[in-house]
């Protein structure tokens, strides 16, 4: 079996055994055949027929799997109504966020918008003012994407020190969708930019009105006016009917609920990228515009939400990793805190600027372990430590902390949020 990187699973093994952490696997991990009431007793799945096909009109996940929610921590907010909730990246796999699962960062609560009622409009520096129904922009050409996004403020928490339990609160503020939209330069090319439009404005229809300057080069390189997320339209929650799709930038400017792009000749300095989306520096001074969001990594399993259970032996390591710059060709993984690196097998589709899935096989001894990852993105960046960080950002940051993130897991299998930098 060879992956992507040429490396085969023996490698991993032998990787393994180098480094003293475990030895090779043995036994099987199925237990022996013999009595087991799962078996020799009647499930009551089986002594009745199930609901027929019209019982569900729109599939939901099985009763068992109610736990897997996003969740929300109420003390990092005045209220629900500007907050944030997180996706469960404990409880998934592969690399597309299931639609109910996807995070949520709103600003004024989620605007129930009427598609027959919504326009979109472009006005400012062009050479014909449009507004376009959705109607109008289902004629226009689509394309389907996969990307990330992730809010700045994603690991906020966790700048100066450990803090939340679990790579949902720690990490969870990313999704990673297909998108359908339509190229936003075909809109602006229709509305007609003038030679001084060199910034745009877009504007979301709820009660934040949330604005953001965006440079004229990235509008016409990539953005897209998505109305529909993995093949359905776009949940209220996450703008429906129209959103902003910003390949690889920070999430506050993906504006949902879009209704209008403004082009105008330079930036408008609005509140999300003065006051917040900026980070203050150690000597006072504040770094605007970072928009880029940089390669970062997090271990999904085991993890603060998902410990071993199954005790020493085989044990799967699972996890994401994704940038803003291009692809992830590779993550390194470490068991013990940093002493020994191994290189992570990736699986599943590689695209630019999106989610990437990681795994390492290994034999738990059960002794304990410091579980981290260090992504590697397509342009030779790799994930710093947060020591590393904060060497040139200090210690008044909030925003883009793409460290290198820690579990550490006890001789239970109980994992918790540590800091080794
Ligand atoms: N109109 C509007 N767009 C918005 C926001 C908002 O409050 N209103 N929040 C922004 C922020 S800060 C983030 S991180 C993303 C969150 O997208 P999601 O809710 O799909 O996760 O939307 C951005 N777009
Ligand atoms: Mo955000």
């Amino acid at each position: 079996m060879t992956d992507r990187n040429g490396a085969s699973r023996r490698d991993f093994l032998r990787a393994g055994l180098a480094g003293g952490a475990a030895a090779l696997a043995t036994g099987t991990v199925a237990r022996a055949a013999g009595p087991d009431p799962a078996i020799t007793e009647q499930q009551p799945w089986r002594t009745m027929l199930g609901e027929g096909v019209d019982a569900r009109p729109y599939g939901a996940p099985s009763q068992y799997e109610a736990h897997v929610v996003r969740r929300n921590v109420e003390w990092l907010t005045a209220d629900p109504i500007s907050s944030v909730n997180f996706t469960p990246l404990h409880e998934l796999e592969g690399i597309i966020t299931p639609n109910g699962l996807c995070f949520e960062r709103h600003h004024g609560g989620i605007a129930e918008i009427d598609p027959a009622k919504h326009r979109l409009m472009i006005n400012g520096l062009v050479d014909t003012p449009l507004v376009f129904t959705m109607a109008d922009l289902m004629r226009f050409p689509r394309e389907n994407r996969v990307y990330f996004l992730e809010c700045a403020a994603n690991s906020g928490m966790e700048w100066r020190g450990a803090q939340l339990n679990g790579c949902q609160y720690t990490h969870g503020m990313i999704h990673n969708l297909v998108y359908t939209g339509i190229p936003l330069k075909y809109l602006l090319d229709e509305a007609g930019v003038r030679t001084n439009g060199k910034w745009i404005l877009p504007e979301g229809g709820d009660a934040a009105g949330m604005t953001r300057s965006i440079p004229i080069e990235k509008a016409m390189e990539d953005c897209l006016v998505a109305f529909k997320m993995n093949g359905e339209a776009l949940r209220p929650e996450q703008g429906y009917p129209l959103r902003l799709v910003v390949p690889g930038w920070e999430g506050n400017m993906w504006v949902k609920w879009l209704r209008r792009i403004e082009v105008g000749d330079e930036p408008w300095h609005h509140r999300e990228e003065t006051s917040k989306y900026t980070d203050l520096l150690a000597g006072g001074k504040a770094r605007r515009f970072t928009w880029v969001m940089d390669a970062k990594s997090v271990i999904t399993n085991p993890s603060p939400q998902a410990p071993i259970t199954h005790g020493r032996g085989p044990a799967v390591l699972s996890g994401v990793a994704w940038s803003g710059r291009g692809t992830i060709p590779r993550v390194d993984v470490t068991i013990d805190g940093g002493k020994n690196w191994y290189q992570a097998r990736m699986d599943g589709p590689s695209f630019d600027k999106s989610m990437h899935r990681f795994y390492f096989e290994f034999d738990w001894d059960g002794s304990p372990l410091l579980l981290q990852s260090r992504a590697h993105d397509s342009t030779g960046y790799v994930q710093p430590t947060k020591d590393e960080l904060r060497a040139f950002r200090g210690y008044e940051s909030i925003y883009h902390n793409n460290g290198i993130q820690t579990w550490y897991v006890n001789e239970k299998g109980e994992a918790e949020n540590v800091e080794v930098s």
